[in-house]
């Protein structure tokens, strides 16, 4: 059994029943209800997130899965990622592999081999896992919540028999095509066409920016059909199928980017995902990979804070620790105050889903606001570090530059804007 779900088989009782808030209470740590406790404030530096009581509204096994990953992360992950970033390159299928024995490949999803988690835990696995560094982070969203989930959602019974549980262990990678290089925030302009020949499908046109791409052995392709925009499961040893990486990139250097081709490739009938026909489908993916954004950011900007705050703490100018002056006080609040606004923003997305009450709007509340607010968080830190902040010694530049991929990717914060335009004012504004 995958670590992560070990985890959640512990099965404790939610909030409510004895767990979360009931559970502090009991042990005393919480206080009794309307009391502050302690009269004055710790002269002893406390993480951000601490200061919010984060952990008194996860569940026990919310924060014994959320432990798994960020163990992984600190042992696997931050020890190597510099050098990964600095390289350009990462040891994708050993790490696809790890993760799957780490449980966190498509965990959200039922069966097939999937862990089977509820959303905030996905979510916090995710915060995690972009702790260590947004591409990493992507690797794992672009599997489960973009590939995995176009198959798990829409595919046939033997689609998803035949890829669901190889990818779930990380020994199947996936990726997922929907922008082209004229059709990024507009994916409804595709040109990618599959026509009919027979009872095959011919797919012909290419995807651009395409995560995994030159790794994976399948590709969930958006393209255009006589029947309107439809999804197709391209195995990538398909003859006329090419993946290109994409190099010189300043951001998301621990990640494989690609450009995809398709010259002829000749599917069967059987290719096509069943379950959904329009830009319907290709967009109710990015809600599961949007959601996970709202929480991944989230962790890359805690990281940088948590570094900054140390760094801080230790360097000294003009005699004293710089944490000391009021100018980096204030820097410090503000981006408390934001990453844990952006935290209860996203557990109470988190607990939306798993009542499956949240909207596609609601979404892209935490994705524009966690991405853009991460974002100013790292920038601010990196300026805490001064000349060090620059370099790769520290994480910091490295979150910052990931980030830019990460505000522009799943939706740039423009599109997000218009479609909480959208949902305020009832007029579409895309056009
Ligand atoms: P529009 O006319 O509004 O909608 C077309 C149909 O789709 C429905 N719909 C949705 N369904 C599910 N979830 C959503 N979020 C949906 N939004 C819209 C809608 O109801 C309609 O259904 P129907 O039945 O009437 O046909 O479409 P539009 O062409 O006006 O576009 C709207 C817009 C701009 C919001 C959309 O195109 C958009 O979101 N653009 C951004 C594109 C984008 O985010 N691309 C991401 C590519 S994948 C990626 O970046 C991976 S990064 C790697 C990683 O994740 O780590
Ligand atoms: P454009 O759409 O050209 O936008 C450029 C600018 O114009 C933006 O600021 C945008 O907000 C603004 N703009 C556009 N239209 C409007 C408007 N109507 N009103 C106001 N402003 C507007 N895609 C995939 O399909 N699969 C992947 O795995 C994937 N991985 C990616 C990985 C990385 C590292 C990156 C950088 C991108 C990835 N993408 C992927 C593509 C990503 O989703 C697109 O880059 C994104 O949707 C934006 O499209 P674009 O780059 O074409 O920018």
């Amino acid at each position: 059994m995958a670590l992560v779900e070990e985890a959640w088989a512990t099965r404790f009782p939610p909030p409510g029943q004895g767990g979360g808030f009931r559970a502090l209470r009991d042990t005393g740590t919480a206080g009794r209800t309307g009391t502050i406790i302690g009269g004055s404030v710790s002269s002893a530096p406390r993480q951000p997130l601490e200061l919010f009581a984060i952990d008194g509204l996860l569940s026990e096994e919310e924060r014994a899965m959320r432990d798994v990953v960020r163990d992984f992360v600190e042992r696997r992950i931050k020890p190597e990622v510099a050098d990964w970033f600095e390289a350009g390159t990462i040891p994708a299928r050993e790490l696809a592999c790890e993760f799957g024995e780490l449980g966190v490949l498509g965990m959200h999803l039922e069966g097939y081999g999937c862990a089977g988690t509820n959303a905030v835990s996905y979510g916090l696995a995710a915060m995690e896992l972009e702790a260590g560094d947004s591409g990493i982070r992507s690797l794992v969203s672009v599997q489960g919540s973009l590939a995995m989930y176009a198959i798990h959602a829409f595919g046939s019974e033997e689609h998803k028999e035949e890829w669901l549980p190889g990818m779930a262990k990380g020994e199947l990678i996936g990726c997922f095509g929907l922008t082209e290089a004229d059709f990024g925030s507009n994916p409804s302009g595709m040109r990618t066409a599959a026509k009919r020949d027979g009872d095959d499908w011919v797919l012909d046109g290419s995807k651009m920016w395409i995560t995994n791409g030159t790794v994976a052995d399948v590709a969930i392709v958006w393209a255009q059909t006589d029947d309107g925009i439809r999804g197709f499961v391209v195995p990538t040893d398909t003859p006329g199928f090419s993946a290109r990486e994409i190099h010189k990139k300043l951001s998301l250097r621990a990640s494989v980017t690609a450009e995809l081709v398709f010259d002829g490739v000749r599917l069967p009938n059987s290719a096509m995902l069943p379950g959904v026909r329009g830009l319907k489908g290709p967009l109710a993916c990015l809600n599961e990979a949007r959601f996970g954004i709202a929480y991944g950011t989230l962790g890359a900007a805690r990281d940088c804070l948590e570094t900054a705050l140390s760094y801080a703490i230790d360097r000294e100018q003009f005699d004293k620790p710089i944490a000391g002056y009021q100018m980096t006080q204030q820097k410090f609040a503000d981006m408390t105050l934001e990453l844990g606004k952006g935290m209860l923003l996203a557990i109470h997305l988190g607990r939306l889903k798993d009542a499956h009450a949240i909207t596609p709007e609601q979404v892209s509340l935490g994705k524009l606001n966690n991405a853009r607010e991460s974002l100013a968080i790292a920038r601010e830190c990196r300026s805490i570090l001064g000349g060090n902040g620059i370099t790769l010694e520290y994480p910091v530049i490295r979150h910052m530059n990931n980030l830019e991929s990460v505000f522009t990717y799943e939706g740039t914060n423009e599109m997000h804007t218009l479609i909480i335009g959208q949902a305020l004012t009832g007029i579409p504004a895309f056009r």
